[in-house]
């Protein structure tokens, strides 16, 4: 689940000033060079309702809410701080896996407490709302799905105090009708250039022919467009401090270019490597070598594997045809040898999940 908290320093505002909260609140930036030079940091609701929101000018702001009583505000990052410290400290009580991103936004992977049940997903999101309200009283806003991509949308689909859940069977219906800004990676410039291809709504952009998207787009984002319109996201709730990819590094006894040489070395390396995984729970889906050769050159390749994988066999036998191929492509002897893995799943879990995500959507 992604928790988004609402109109988060103007909420902040209110709880410090009660008699306010009716009145438009705006938070604002200023830089000083005159009276109402800089930008509005945020707004609540009720000033939102005169189009008053982050990154507008503090003199448009003043024009839009001309004959209304209006409060502003100075920003005070510290207390904010403070407040988000808090209440992240609160939601991380609720999580597996913790994820803080930004000041007042966090995802919490909660698969394996609820059982992968969207229902107790959605209890517990309503208790977490209601420990937030009562400690801290603030409001927040859930989104529940089975990736962080769908999390983040369904967040922001209803607010202020919204819970939305998206099931894994829903993804399609509930991305279809949305605006592509909706979607990572499209900024103002994107949709305007989507908009001259005819490109609106999500659903418009899975009609569109993924070559053509290439095309316009590039490989890389094209490709982006296309999972996240399937609603397709891989990407791991985040521990803080908990490492993106584990690795090992060894000096050669001598500079060889005789792969079994380097093999002998680069295996126990592996398994050094795989028993740190081991260890962590972790599966990997990304293999990478290194090689650092007599003229102090570096050279690596990489693989990306089909499916997660957590077996030393795997990870020996990629070593071994990336280290076939470097070897095969270069003269140079090799001095020093490396071996990472990267882009992990959380071990079993995932197998449970999927499992799980079918059952629900049958039902
Ligand atoms: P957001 O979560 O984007 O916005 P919000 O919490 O004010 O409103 P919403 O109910 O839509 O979630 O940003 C969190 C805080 O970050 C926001 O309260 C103020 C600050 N902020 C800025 O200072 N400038 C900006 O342009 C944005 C978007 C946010
Ligand atoms: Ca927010």
């Amino acid at each position: 689940m992604l928790v988004d908290f609402d109109y988060f320093f103007a909420q902040i505002e209110e709880k410090r000033n009660p008699s306010i909260k009716d009145k438009p609140v705006v938070v604002c930036v200023y830089s000083g060079r005159s009276q109402d030079s800089g930008a509005v940091s945020t707004a609540n609701y009720v000033a939102r309702r005169y189009g008053v929101k982050s990154g507008i000018p503090i003199a448009l702001a003043k024009s839009k809410l001309e004959n209304v009583e209006a409060v502003f505000l100075p920003v005070d990052h510290r207390l904010y701080e403070e407040v988000s410290e808090k209440t992240m400290t609160v939601l991380r009580g609720y999580a597996d896996y913790f994820e803080q991103v930004g000041i007042d936004e966090a995802y919490l992977d909660v698969s394996r407490r609820v059982n992968c049940s969207f229902e107790q997903a959605a209890e517990l999101a309503r208790r977490v709302k209601n420990d937030i309200r009562s400690q801290h009283e603030l409001t927040c806003s859930i989104g529940i799905g089975p990736n962080k991509l769908v999390a983040k949308i369904a967040a922001d689909a209803q607010k202020p105090d919204g819970l939305t859940v998206v099931k894994p069977a829903q993804v399609e219906s509930f991305l279809v009708p949305l605006s592509v800004d909706r979607l990572i990676g499209v900024g103002v410039k994107t949709k305007e250039k989507m908009e001259t291809i005819g490109i609106r709504t999500i659903g418009d952009l899975a009609k569109y022919d993924l070559w053509r998207l290439t095309e316009v787009f590039g490989r890389k984002l094209g490709t982006h467009f296309h999972n996240a319109l399937m609603g397709i996201d891989d990407k791991l709730v985040q521990e803080r401090g908990e490492a993106e990819s584990i690795s090992r590094i060894a000096t050669l006894k001598e500079d060889t270019r005789d792969l079994k040489t380097i093999l002998d070395r680069t295996d126990r390396l592996c398994e050094e490597v795989h028993e740190d995984v081991r260890q962590r729970g972790l599966s990997f889906k990304s293999v990478g070598i290194i090689a650092i050769s007599t003229d102090m050159s570096i050279r690596s390749r990489s693989k990306t594997l089909d499916n997660p994988a957590n077996k030393s066999e795997v990870l020996k036998r990629t070593v071994e045809g990336l280290f076939g191929k470097l070897v095969s492509e270069s003269e140079l002897k090799v001095r020093r040898v490396g071996v990472k893995v990267s882009n992990f799943a959380r071990e079993q879990k995932t197998q449970k999940q999927i499992t799980s995500f079918l059952g629900d959507s049958e039902s």
